[in-house]
């Protein structure tokens, strides 16, 4: 993976496989809307796929491990059928972390930042993959009730310190990691307009920063559009986070956000 400073943003494509989940709930659940969905992410050039069996939009309600590989298991297994695209598995459980990497999955991505599974950094410890650290205040049942800081950005960057720190502590170089600090996760409009104004100040942990706006309720609330109208407000927001330092970006519509990426990364490197 390239995820050096000045390489190549990567853009991370979005396969929900929950029944549940926010902007494309129930749409993409059966074999073959997931094989078609699949097809045209890997067609707009999408660099990893994000495959999540729990949703973690405010107000989710948890679901077992069980029925997390339920949907994963075959997600995995039938990208990996078609492409060597890098999987990532979104989840926060170590059960189903080992058991995606057993089915083909070449990243953890967990929105915890290793907190809710207690086992989940031997998985880590035990293996080489990339991990992505995601920042949350509180969890997705409680999250949007009364997000709070005095600094939101110093505190997010407080806690990544501390996590990578705890990580190194535990046998697991800070070299592993990439950071997200979780938009809309635990936080007002203003404060993920803070997040994204200050982007760059992420990168100063030393670690790659991802970036996941795609189609949030905080551009439906500045914008007043619906989900389903928030993918090219969503490439706006990408394109500003490449000129900001992210390497990676979480979204829905590859194809506009693979244009809004290139378009940013020509600018950054004109004279
Ligand atoms: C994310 C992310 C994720 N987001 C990473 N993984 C979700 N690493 C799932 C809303 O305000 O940003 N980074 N996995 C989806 N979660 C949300 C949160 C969806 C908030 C919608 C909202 O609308």
């Amino acid at each position: 993976m390239h995820l050096v400073s000045g390489a190549k943003v990567l853009v991370m494509g979005i396969l929900n496989v929950t029944p549940d989940s926010f902007s494309d709930g129930g749409h993409f659940v059966d074999e073959s809307s997931i094989a078609n969905q699949v097809e045209t992410m890997l067609e707009a050039g999408a660099d990893i796929i994000d495959v999540g069996g729990e949703s973690s939009r405010p107000f989710a309600v948890p679901v077992t491990a069980a029925e997390e590989l339920s949907r994963v298991l075959p997600a995995i297994s039938l990208i990996r059928l078609r492409s060597e695209i890098p999987i990532s598995i979104d989840t926060t459980k170590s059960e189903v972390a080992r058991e995606a990497l057993a089915e083909g999955a070449d990243i953890i991505n967990d929105i915890s930042a290793l907190r809710f599974d207690q086992e989940m950094i031997a998985l880590v410890r035990a293996t080489e993959v990339p991990v992505i650290i995601m920042h949350m205040q509180g969890t997705p049942s409680d999250m949007q009730v009364a997000p709070h800081y005095d600094d939101v950005v110093s505190e997010i960057k407080d806690f990544f310190r501390d996590r990578l720190a705890w990580a190194e502590q535990n046998g697991v170089a800070r070299q592993r990691f990439i950071v997200d600090p979780g938009i809309g996760f635990g936080k007002t409009v203003e404060h993920n307009l803070t997040i994204l104004k200050r982007l760059q100040e992420f990168t100063e942990l030393g670690c790659p920063v991802l970036v996941g706006h795609s189609r949030k309720s905080f551009i439906g609330k500045l914008l007043g559009s619906g989900v389903d109208a928030r993918d090219v407000p969503t490439a706006a927001i990408s394109a500003l986070c490449v000129s900001k330092g992210a390497s990676i970006l979480r979204v829905h519509d590859v194809e506009k956000t693979v244009q809004a990426v290139r378009l940013a990364e020509a600018i950054d490197g004109a004279a």
